[in-house]
């Protein structure tokens, strides 16, 4: 059976040049040649995927996990940014600062964590249909069409929160997917981009039917810094449904293997979920520009194998990963190890 794979191609239109980062002005890592990457690695192996366009979502999913000044906030920028031109905020506000106007553009740096995500008029269209890509393949899902689901998610979605956006990504895709897949039962994610997941982390950090794990590098050394360390375990009912396991640099396949056979697969299998969504980057490859994780292509296939072992339904967000050369067959190898 093919592996059904969602994608618009209204994905594409957004991509910002440039990010700020602690260097200066530099070229931005996440770009639409990751995603041809991607697509022409599937399309070699299409034997094994069939790509389906996913269905437009109305805002009201959209804002069931984001609050509605983001969607506003996209808006103002889709209307008056003129095409080519970004919006990068450099302005971010603390507590004490006044309310945030999402019909100012100048208060974007209010909702947004750092200087590497910047609006511009195509970002809503575009994160529109990557979150879209998401809730069809959840919905795929649960119709049982099939027990394996990809979404090409892009933008990526795994740092952004309720209230923030940011780290190149602006709407939760995974966590929209995990929205619709609670309506029938509870929802593993686990998240093996390099980077913490901090969005997701935070959208269900009260939460007892989503157990939300994520392996990732160490906080105090790389984005988003400021959280992803091992003592965040979850708040109120939510207390001991977050699992978070940073590792050092220079961790290679063998090492992660390990952690995910011995702390992830008996925490999912004693959680004992309806359903796993894998928010998976392939940023902890060895030759990543901007991680430093030591990750090679077969690694993947063996992780997917150890996360297929669990047996259950499974739906795949697209995280990170900036080696546009290896992209797209570190992907397949990860899909076809789940397969
Ligand atoms: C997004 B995802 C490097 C700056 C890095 C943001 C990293 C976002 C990663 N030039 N700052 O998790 O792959
Ligand atoms: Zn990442």
């Amino acid at each position: 059976m093919q592996t059904p794979v969602f994608f618009h191609a209204d994905q594409l239109l957004f991509s910002p040049p440039y990010e700020w980062d602690k260097r200066g002005y530099v070229k931005h890592p996440e770009n639409p040649k990751r995603i041809n990457s991607i697509l022409k690695a599937l399309k070699k192996a299409s034997g094994d995927f069939v790509f389906l366009e996913p269905d437009p979502i109305s805002q009201s999913v959209i804002q069931q996990v984001h609050r509605s000044d983001f969607l506003r906030l996209y808006q103002l920028a889709q209307e008056n940014i003129p095409s080519g031109q970004y919006f990068y905020p450099t302005f971010f506000p603390k507590a004490h600062q006044r309310d945030s106007d999402p019909d100012n553009i100048h208060h974007a740096g209010y909702y947004c964590t750092d200087t590497s995500t910047p609006l511009g008029p195509e970002t809503l269209i575009s994160a529109t249909w990557s979150a879209a890509t998401a809730y069809s393949a959840a919905s795929h899902l649960l119709e049982g069409k099939s027990n394996l689901v990809y979404a090409l998610t892009r933008p990526p979605g795994h740092h952004a929160s309720a209230d923030y956006f940011g780290g190149y990504c602006y709407f939760n895709n995974a966590a929209i997917a995990a929205n619709r897949l609670k309506e029938q039962g509870s929802v593993a994610i686990i998240d093996i981009d390099f980077h913490h997941g901090d969005g997701t982390q935070s959208i269900f950090y009260f939460d007892n039917q989503v157990l939300t794990v994520s392996i990732h590098a160490d906080p105090n050394e790389h984005f988003p810094y400021f959280s992803g360390h091992a003592n965040e375990i979850g708040e109120g009912a939510g207390r001991g449904f977050n699992l978070n396991i940073p590792l050092m640099p220079g961790t290679d396949g063998d090492t992660f293997l390990q952690v995910l056979t011995e702390l992830v697969v008996p925490r999912i299998k004693e959680f004992a979920p309806a359903f796993l969504i894998v928010a998976f980057g392939a940023d902890t490859y060895h030759k990543d520009p901007i991680c430093d994780f030591k990750l090679d292509t077969p690694d993947y296939n063996i992780i997917a194998k150890q996360l297929a072992s669990l047996n259950l339904p499974t739906l795949v967000t697209q995280e990170g990963g900036y080696f546009v050369p290896a992209l797209g067959d570190n992907v397949v190898s990860f899909l076809s190890g789940l397969r």
